[in-house]
């Protein structure tokens, strides 16, 4: 629908920005810290662009007080950031290390200092090697347990002046590149694995989600979702079976367990047809419908477009682009289920990303209607190439227009009646892009970061920070 008059957001509306332990913090072995998959995977040559690490990452780690002093320049009223296991738990479980809870006490407390609301993540892809040596992480029912415990020691820690937590940051997206694609650790191919896995990090989120009722009962917690809403690329009913199976197999897979404790009844035949179903025990299904979340957190950064796949002949394997060469990715698919296909109404990043401020609107829409839920937009933001003109400026236009556009659909989804309490940028500075090294740049904060050359680590504030600036400060009136 056109409304004729936008709503406003509502008062207390959480602006903010985001980061990941690993992509900002750096000190990879200081003060206890032990080992993380992430630490180990990147030291496979081939891995990561350039070969990238996070041993220094944007330094976070030494700055925060810095950072913070940043975020509260720009009026931020929210800050979502991640627990590094590892610091906590060096070896996942066991013994805590206290100056690992020492660092985020310190972080915490200079954020509510500056009346910057924490929203806390518990786990952003860091698992401890330990555990994945020792049982294989997430393939182990064990992790629940291990998890649970990591989690209520954060709870107690945190949870006086903690209330926003996110579980898992993107299931979806750290088993997929994990078990499927072998592009993230533990970097294997294996489907019926994938599943599996997935089914041991649902029962974590719930279980996690029920032990915070009793630590942290007047907070909120949820898990943050990667959801690229499926278009059909035609109105070929063919196409839109295909765009319906993504939109089974690619999303509710993960947010019908997540809301309801239940997996989508087509998705788990085709599995099943497919010898690929995860092995349920008995009281599964008891526990994941007891570990219900009080939102869904949302990470939007783009659509999907899917075509029919013949069964025969069909499309497997796809390519990613992490170089930011434009068109390098290929499309991919599942023989008899999907293939991916390019939008032709929708521009694309130079790391082929498709730019599309509708769909966000869409996906806000599609995940009220369904979950009736309240929704925390926990990741939105533009990766690009930014340039350091003379005197220090950064004209990055081209991230103000990206998140304009996506403020103002928001605005229309608020407008069509979906509950959406946050807007945490991705990200707050810029920080190590997993695959695509430093020059993939998100942030409203430059940081003079670099695979290559001088990198002195300096923090800079672009245009976007001004301009983001008056959209808090007008609670998003002036965009
Ligand atoms: C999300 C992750 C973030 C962040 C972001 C941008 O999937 O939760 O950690 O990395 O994507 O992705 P990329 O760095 O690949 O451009």
């Amino acid at each position: 629908m056109i409304h004729e008059q936008l709503k406003e957001f509502p008062e207390n509306f959480l602006w903010g920005a985001a980061s990941a332990a690993y992509q900002v913090e750096g000190a990879w072995d200081e003060d206890g810290k032990g080992v993380s998959n992430w630490d180990m995977f990147v030291r496979i040559p081939g891995k990561t662009f350039k070969g990238t690490t996070g041993n220094v990452a944007v330094d976070h780690y030494h700055r925060y007080k810095e950072d913070v002093q940043l975020m509260a320049e720009l009026g931020m009223k929210s800050y979502r950031f991640s627990v590094a296991w590892t610091r906590i738990f060096p070896s996942g479980r066991g013994e805590i290390n206290e100056k690992g809870l020492e660092f985020y006490d310190h972080l915490i407390n200079e954020l509510v200092r500056h009346n910057i609301e924490p929203i806390l993540t518990l786990y952003h892809w860091d698992l401890p090697q330990a555990l994945q040596d020792e049982y294989g992480g997430w393939e182990s029912r064990k992790i629940v347990k291990d998890f649970t415990d990591y989690s209520i020691a954060l709870f107690k820690r945190f949870g006086d002046r903690v209330k926003y937590w996110v579980s898992l940051n993107e299931q979806n997206i750290f088993t997929m590149l994990g078990y499927r694609m072998a592009a993230h650790p533990p970097g294997v191919t294996d489907d019926k694995l994938f599943y599996q896995v997935n089914h041991h990090a649902n029962l974590a989120n719930a279980n996690v989600i029920k032990e915070f009722r009793k630590y942290v009962p007047d907070g909120k917690i949820g898990p943050s979702f990667a959801y690229s809403p499926a278009y059909p690329l035609t109105s070929n009913p063919r196409d839109i079976i295909a765009s319906e199976n993504a939109e089974e197999l690619n999303s509710h897979w993960w947010m019908d367990v997540y809301a309801w404790g239940r997996y989508p009844k087509s998705a788990w035949n085709y599995l099943e047809e497919n010898g690929l179903a995860p092995t349920v025990e008995e009281g599964d299904f008891d526990l994941l419908r007891e570990g219900k979340p009080d939102f869904m957190g949302l990470n939007y950064y783009q659509t999907t477009t899917f075509e029919e796949n013949p069964l025969d002949g069909g499309v497997s394997t796809g390519q990613m682009n992490t170089s930011g060469k434009k068109g390098t990715s290929k499309d991919t698919g599942i023989p008899g289920v999907y293939k991916t296909a390019a939008n032709p109404n929708l521009e694309r990043t130079d790391w082929d990303w498709n730019i599309d401020p509708d769909g966000l609107r869409i996906a806000l829409r599609r995940i009220t209607n369904r979950y009736n839920l309240p929704i925390l937009i926990s990741e939105n933001g533009l990766g690009a190439f930014d340039k350091v003109e003379d005197g220090d400026v950064i004209n990055d236009e081209y991230r103000i227009d990206f998140i304009r556009a996506h403020i103002l659909a928001i605005k229309q989804a608020i407008s069509d009646g979906t509950e959406v309490f946050g807007y945490c940028v991705w990200s707050f500075s810029d920080l190590l892009s997993w695959l695509n090294g430093f020059q993939k740049r998100y942030g409203f904060v430059y940081v003079n970061q670099h695979e290559e050359g001088e990198h002195d680590l300096r923090r800079i504030k672009k245009k976007s920070f001004y301009w983001y600036k008056t959209v808090i400060e007008s609670n998003g009136k002036k965009i």
